[in-house]
């Protein structure tokens, strides 16, 4: 039986799939789906706004943005629920990313949204960190993120250990 998604992945486009990806790929690897849906902030507010007030009746316990360019989309998110809203800055043509970044991470204060890195590294931390929000309680988790915390040394090491025998 599949486990009702506890994690809502949400983005302006789908030209923000592949770079989004990154994320459903991160909590597919831990056994967590996903709910994925192209929501926009600008061209469909509506539903946007729809989906964020009744995120927390529908099941969700975080929620997953990303957005590129003038990307409000977590921040008016963020605006409608008491869930944790992460935001991800998708790198743009124009200005790399910049404006994403500026325009997710520069909230007003009361309005919080946890903003990770631009592009596919932020998608996948967004992924580790919603992780981490659902391992406060879940001890599956918690236990597999500490596996992967040592993995991480072991891969610094690794490297040490290939230029020393190189
Ligand atoms: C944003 O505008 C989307 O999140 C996307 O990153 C960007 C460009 O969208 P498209 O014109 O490719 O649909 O709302």
């Amino acid at each position: 039986m599949s486990r009702r998604a506890k994690v809502a992945i949400i983005m302006g486009s789908d030209s923000d799939v592949s770079t989004m990806n990154e994320a459903v790929k991160v909590l597919a690897e831990y056994g967590v789906t996903c709910d994925v849906r192209i929501l926009s902030a600008h061209r469909s507010p509506e539903d946007t706004a729809k989906f964020a007030k009744s995120a927390r009746s529908n099941g969700f316990s975080v929620i997953i943005a990303g957005a590129g360019g003038a990307a409000h989309l977590a921040g008016v998110v963020a605006s409608y629920t008491t869930l944790p809203v992460i935001g991800v800055p998708m790198e743009t043509k124009e200005l790399k990313g910049i404006d994403s970044f500026l325009s997710t991470i520069q909230m007003p204060s009361g309005v919080p949204v946890a903003t990770v890195a631009i592009g596919k590294a932020g998608a996948k931390n967004a992924g580790i960190l919603a992780l981490q929000i659902l391992g406060i309680t879940d001890k599956v988790i918690a236990k597999k993120l500490e596996n992967l915390k040592r993995s991480l040394v072991e891969s610094v090491r690794n490297k040490n250990r290939s230029r020393k025998s190189g």
